[in-house]
């Protein structure tokens, strides 16, 4: 019995001194001190031991599952300790190491552009007004002064949803709508989504952005239209910008200019930007037409105003000397990012 104690403990001890994981010492403790380990076993057979030697018997197989007991907690302290040296050398932080990189968004060129012209004019008391992008024709069109077989319907390739309805190919509806409520005077501008059926290359695209402007009020004169439109290009493309209306044609205005800046990048005097002309074109405007106010239930014999409309894109491209109007939509990240 006494050999047979012996030997447990030998055991046990050499396989705690050699286990290197706390799941091993675990299995030791069970094989050993468990309800079926190895020295409960013993105790089991103690009714084999003469009664007399019962005592001794009994106290060396306490004394055994106490040093067992003992070595097992102290092994198990001693991997603990290790294996939290080994995660705290692995998660080690160098706090010396650059910062990970955090993306911050940016705006689009078109959104910044968009921000800076509403700048503008909200500042001048303009209000900002939206309206559908899926518009009757008679909104789109007829109310513009252009009639059914009007060869202006050519010249904007239009998408018909059907007869009567269309992708508004500008912004002007949203202005028609604002005109037949019939709150006078009017200062508005009209940014927003408009559709042409224009093939994709650096300057065209099937959907692209305008923001019109309209005033109606007594005594709006062309002094008024100048005026508005060279403080609008002073204050987009800087203070020596100068303006030059050219006169042009529009079924919903009478008279009509395209209005030409000095190129910001030469001043004038001509060069790879403007083609070496000194000029700009950035938009189309004019007198509203007397039957255009009329069709609107305004009077022209009592009010009149001006208009104007701009391309988003175009201003966003000018701005930041961008040569292909595809990089504003294609969203590369490396092109956006730069704004
Ligand atoms: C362009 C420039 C323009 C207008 C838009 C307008 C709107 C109403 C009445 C009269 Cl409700 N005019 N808008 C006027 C002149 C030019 O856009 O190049 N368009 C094709």
């Amino acid at each position: 019995m006494r050999d047979q104690l012996e030997k447990i403990k030998e055991e046990a001890l050499n396989q705690i001194e050699s286990s290197d994981a706390l799941e091993k010492l675990n299995d030791i403790r069970v094989a050993y001190l468990g309800k079926k380990g190895q020295l409960t076993s013993v105790l089991k057979s103690m009714k084999d031991v003469p009664p007399e030697e019962r005592p001794k018997v009994g106290q060396m197989v306490n004394d055994a599952r106490a040093l067992i007991e003992g070595k097992l907690e102290e092994a198990r302290t001693a991997l603990a300790k290790k294996a939290r040296e080994e995660q705290m050398k692995k998660e080690v932080i160098d706090v010396t190491l650059p910062a990970k990189r955090n993306h911050v968004g940016h705006s689009h060129p078109n959104t910044i552009a968009l921000e800076e012209v509403e700048r503008i004019f909200v500042g001048m008391g303009y209000e900002v007004v939206e309206g559908p992008e899926v518009e009757y024709d008679l909104y789109n069109f007829e109310k513009l002064n252009i009639p059914k077989n009007h060869p202006a319907r050519d010249e904007q390739d239009t998408f018909y949803i059907n007869e009567n309805i269309v992708l508004r190919s500008q912004t002007s509806p949203v202005q028609v709508r604002t005109m037949e409520q019939g709150k006078l005077p009017i200062r508005m501008i009209a940014p927003g989504r408009v559709f042409r059926s224009d093939e994709v290359d650096a300057t065209h695209s099937p959907s692209f952005h305008q923001i019109e402007g309209l005033v109606i009020d007594k005594n709006i004169t062309f002094a008024d239209l100048k005026g508005t439109l060279a403080e609008f290009a002073k204050e987009l493309f800087g203070p020596e910008t100068k303006v030059k209306f050219r006169p042009h044609h529009f079924p919903f205005t009478e008279p009509s200019a395209e209005v030409d800046v000095t190129c910001f990048k030469c001043g004038g005097r001509g060069c790879r930007f403007c083609k070496g002309s000194g000029w700009i074109e950035i938009l189309g405007c004019g007198m509203v037409h007397p039957h255009v106010l009329e069709m609107s239930g305004i009077d022209p014999e009592e009010y009149s105003g001006f208009a104007f409309g701009v391309g988003l894109e175009r201003i966003a491209l000018l701005k930041y000397e961008i040569d292909d109007m595809r990089l504003l939509y294609e969203n590369d990240i490396r092109f956006l990012k730069q704004f």
